[in-house]
């Protein structure tokens, strides 16, 4: 298994389209495995392939305190099925330091593929669905803070910026 690097905002790739996965093979299994030991190992409950610059529509989340339900998502689509929006400080393992409250949709029903390539369904609430929404978000080239005032955002990328000449 592998740690993989995250690319933290504002560096651009983050802003790339994903493309839906055609292949189900070993080295998508790999991929997966790596992406759980790499949010397991930032304390997160989600990440997405965009966020280790893989362009592929594919995440992982686990939102139990126990850390010992992985889900995989592959190739997801969400319908809104409570329009009825939740408010959560969302954080970002590639906005490190930083929460900001954001609303979206309270339930929704969504249809993926597993590891395997088998299609199914889930209706998530709470903070599952918050993440789905985040997660799938990124695999679109959006982040929390595009939800944020601009100046917000603003103040994020500039400490953001500091931090990483610092370390470069
Ligand atoms: O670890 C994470 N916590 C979190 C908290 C509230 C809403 C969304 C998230 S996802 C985040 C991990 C991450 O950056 N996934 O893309
Ligand atoms: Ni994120």
């Amino acid at each position: 298994m592998a740690l993989l690097p995250i690319l933290e905002f504002p560096d651009p790739r983050l802003r790339k389209v994903a493309s839906p996965v055609t292949v189900f093979d070993l080295k998508l299994e790999v991929l997966i495995d790596d992406m759980f030991e790499t949010m397991y190992d930032s304390q997160g409950i989600g990440l997405a392939a965009t966020q280790i610059d893989v362009h592929k529509r594919l995440l992982v989340i686990d939102v139990s305190e126990s850390k010992d339900s992985p889900l995989v998502f592959i190739n997801p689509s969400f319908e809104i099925i409570e329009d009825e929006l939740s408010e959560y400080d969302e954080g970002c393992l590639s906005v490190p330091g930083f929460y900001e409250t954001v609303s979206r949709p309270k339930g929704i029903k969504v249809q993926a593929q597993d590891r395997k390539g088998e299609k199914f369904e889930i209706e998530a609430e709470g903070i599952l669905a918050t993440c789905i929404q985040h997660e799938i978000d990124h695999l679109d080239g959006k982040l929390f803070v595009d939800y944020i005032s601009a100046l917000k955002r603003q103040r994020i990328r500039s400490k953001l910026e500091k931090e990483h000449k610092k370390s470069a």
